[in-house]
């Protein structure tokens, strides 16, 4: 069973050996948390991703998928990139949310990492109402039973880690 902590601010400074990017299907990059990995992480991460188009991904990685590269210039070791549905009033999407947590925390222990930072997937552009995006972020990383040792939220405002560390208690 994984520690668990809470953090405020920008996940690209946190020297766990893994952190998690809320990336799209494509892999190449966009706004929020995908953008600000890319950029302080260098290009070294985007060769890696277009490779992986190239080879094993030529149609990008589905939804609730997660897949590792390089995290260039940052302090952790690997970046696991997984793809957040986009949020639906119609549809209830949560399970797949919560797979994004589950298989990259499983990736993670795959690749031996003993620590992972994870931002609030499709908290943002996907549109997912926070409470809830936060509920199903705690409810995946508690429910996955971890092997690596220690898991840090990483939230962007004071609001969200007010939430989560409600969600924690
Ligand atoms: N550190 C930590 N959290 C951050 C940072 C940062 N540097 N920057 C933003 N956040 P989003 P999504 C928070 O939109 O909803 C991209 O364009 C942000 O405030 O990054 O899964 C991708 O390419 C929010 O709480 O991811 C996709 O197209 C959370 O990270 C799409 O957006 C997630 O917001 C994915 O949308």
């Amino acid at each position: 069973m994984s520690g668990i902590d809470v953090i405020t601010g920008d996940i690209t400074v946190v020297d766990t050996d893994v952190i998690v990017n809320a990336a799209n299907s494509s892999l190449l990059g966009g706004g929020g948390v995908d953008g600000a990995i890319h950029r302080a992480g260098g290009p070294a991460i985007l060769r890696e991703c277009r490779l992986l188009r190239e080879t094993t991904l030529p149609s990008g990685l589905e939804t609730g998928a997660a897949v590792a590269t390089t995290a260039g210039d940052l302090p952790a070791r690997w970046v696991i990139h997984t793809v957040g549905p986009v949020h639906s009033a119609r549809d209830d999407r949560s399970a797949t949310l919560r797979e994004c947590y589950i298989r990259s925390l499983r990736l993670a222990s795959s690749l031996g990492a003993r620590s992972i930072a994870f931002p609030l997937i499709s908290g943002g552009a996907y549109g997912w109402p926070l409470d809830d995006a936060v509920d199903q972020q705690v409810r995946a990383v508690k429910d996955a039973n971890s092997t690596v040792e220690s898991v840090v939220l990483v939230a962007f405002s004071e609001k969200i880690a007010d939430l989560t560390r409600r969600a924690l208690r």
